[in-house]
């Protein structure tokens, strides 16, 4: 079958938006680390939305491991479908905004080549937050990390996103071009603070002088929120016939997207409020809300929705006890820590993410989030418990939500089954944990990670003694059983 390609753009049925400006015009401003689905679907979907505006703001999207994406994209000229979807209907759209792609592993010139070009004016990332090279617990640089170490022997042949930061910054230094700015686009809480912090971290490693001009790098905060399942066969098989041609890649999402920043660009940015995105001089409070609601729901849904043998988000709602247990979770626990946001209504909210969670036609996988729960649960449920703590209130469905994991990280379903864990400490967690059966002891060594609990965590008799509790009805009774339970509490 042919290939979408600018060539076939113009073919496309009539009930397909295409680009609504000319792609030929359109020249690199963004470099953005990691191009995965989420990118596609998020932040590239609104500067598609205004590049008509102004086309000097196209996306170099790099990837900073695989060449997947660059070798489905490639010979689409970077194009791709967006396919919006919720229980009533969908639309296609194909984005155009992505002009080049990059492998970083195979041709680290190159990208620091297009990071060092005084055209490239914002260098955004979506890494995940293991890619940040921190200690999850304090935010800090993990000077220790592999690739840290890899880096700062290497510095023009870096590995993690955090070496080409600093020595495109290096290159920009050198040829006395202004520093870009960089936009976090992780689940992170105050992620341009955690990259300007890990970044200077680095620099500081390599050289004062380059210290000193990262300092001065603007690193806006971000709270960015769309949830973007990984894509299908069936996806793209779909997305083939509605075309009339191939494409290799596409992305699949629901139609809310939100995208709040932090407005600080010293180079200039597209006009992204006309795409809807909500600047705003401070986002921490948006970015709390979310990491705690939604995400903070979606990793307990997760961990409890596998275990208890749901495959999707949607499947793991419709189990018993579930939605009362995470409407309760948000509402009586998460809501009361939150700081106020003026003018914005929590239960509405609140509501809308029961109803993004109950989309029928997302098949978003409870295995897909439950990938780096190590990374993930220190901003999603452990700061939660800790101001809970601190008000003397109770926080037992979170501490379900931390026990299941514990359950799913040792790698082992109900049926004795093993679980392909995703996480970077999954290695450390195996031998902490094997032959261990007592809940007590699994907790122990679990506590024991500190830059996952740090100390005050693991002192506390109160929250080991909720872990160890819950994490024994998961093991007596399993995690169906403990979720119906949910519905006789809440009742
Ligand atoms: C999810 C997020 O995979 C996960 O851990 O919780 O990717 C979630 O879908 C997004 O943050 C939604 O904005």
């Amino acid at each position: 079958m042919t290939k979408l390609s600018n060539e076939t753009l113009p073919h496309l049925p009539e009930t397909i938006s295409t680009p609504d400006y000319d792609r030929t015009k359109v020249t690199v401003g963004i470099v953005h680390l990691g191009i995965g689905a989420f990118h596609r679907a998020h932040q590239a979907v609104f500067t598609d939305d205004v590049l008509a505006r102004d086309p000097s703001w196209g996306i170099c999207g790099v990837s900073l491991r695989s060449p997947e994406t660059r070798d489905a994209l490639a010979p689409q000229d970077g194009l791709y479908t967006l396919k919006v979807q919720d229980g009533e209907g969908e639309t296609l759209r194909v984005i155009g905004g992505v002009v080049e792609t990059l492998v970083a592993p195979e041709n680290p010139q190159a990208v620091l080549m297009r990071m060092a070009d005084p055209a490239t004016r914002i260098v955004s990332l979506t890494v995940t937050e293991k890619g940040y090279c921190h200690n999850p617990a304090t935010g800090m640089l993990d000077d220790d990390h592999p690739d840290v170490l890899h880096d700062l022997q290497n510095p023009e042949k870096p590995r993690s996103a955090i070496g080409f930061i600093v020595e495109a910054l290096a290159r920009r230094q050198a040829a006395g071009v202004d520093a870009f700015t960089l936009l976090s686009c992780d689940n992170l809480p105050s992620n341009g603070h955690v990259l300007k912090r890990v970044v200077s971290r680095f620099a500081e490693l390599r050289d004062p002088e380059l210290a000193a001009f990262v300092a001065d790098v603007a690193s806006p905060s971000t709270m960015i929120d769309r949830i973007v399942p990984a894509t299908t066969d069936a996806d793209r098989a779909a997305i083939a016939v509605a075309l009339g041609v191939d494409d290799a890649w596409p992305v699949v999402t629901e139609p809310f997207r939100q995208w709040v920043v932090q407005d600080h660009f010293p180079l200039g940015r597209p006009t992204w409020e006309e795409a809807g995105v909500v600047f705003v001089p401070e986002v921490s409070a948006f970015e709390t809300m979310k990491l705690r609601l939604l995400n903070g729901s979606h990793s307990t849904l997760a961990y409890m929705g596998f275990l208890a043998g749901a495959e999707t988000v949607a499947d793991a709602m419709a189990l018993p006890g579930m939605r009362p247990l995470i409407e309760g979770l948000m509402r009586e626990e998460v809501s009361p820590t939150l700081p106020p946001l003026a003018g914005f209504d929590l239960a509405i909210y609140r509501s809308a993410l029961i109803a993004r969670f109950n989309n029928p036609s997302l098949r978003h996988r409870t295995w897909q989030i439950a990938m780096d729960g190590s990374q993930k649960l220190p901003q999603r449920l452990l700061g939660t418990i800790r101001d809970r703590m601190r008000a003397g209130a109770s926080y037992d469905r979170l501490v379900l939500g931390v026990a299941a994991w514990m359950y799913y990280a040792r790698g082992f379903d109900e049926a004795g089954k093993a679980i392909d864990v995703r996480d970077p400490l999954a290695g450390r967690i195996a031998a902490l944990t094997q032959g261990l059966n007592d809940p007590e002891k699994i907790v122990a060594a679990y506590l024991s990670l500190t830059e996952v609990f740090a100390d005050d965590l693991e002192r506390d008799a109160g929250f080991r003694a909720g872990l160890v509790e819950a994490l024994s009805r998961l093991f007596s009774t399993g995690a169906a059983a403990e979720l119906s339970a949910w519905t006789r509490r809440s009742a």
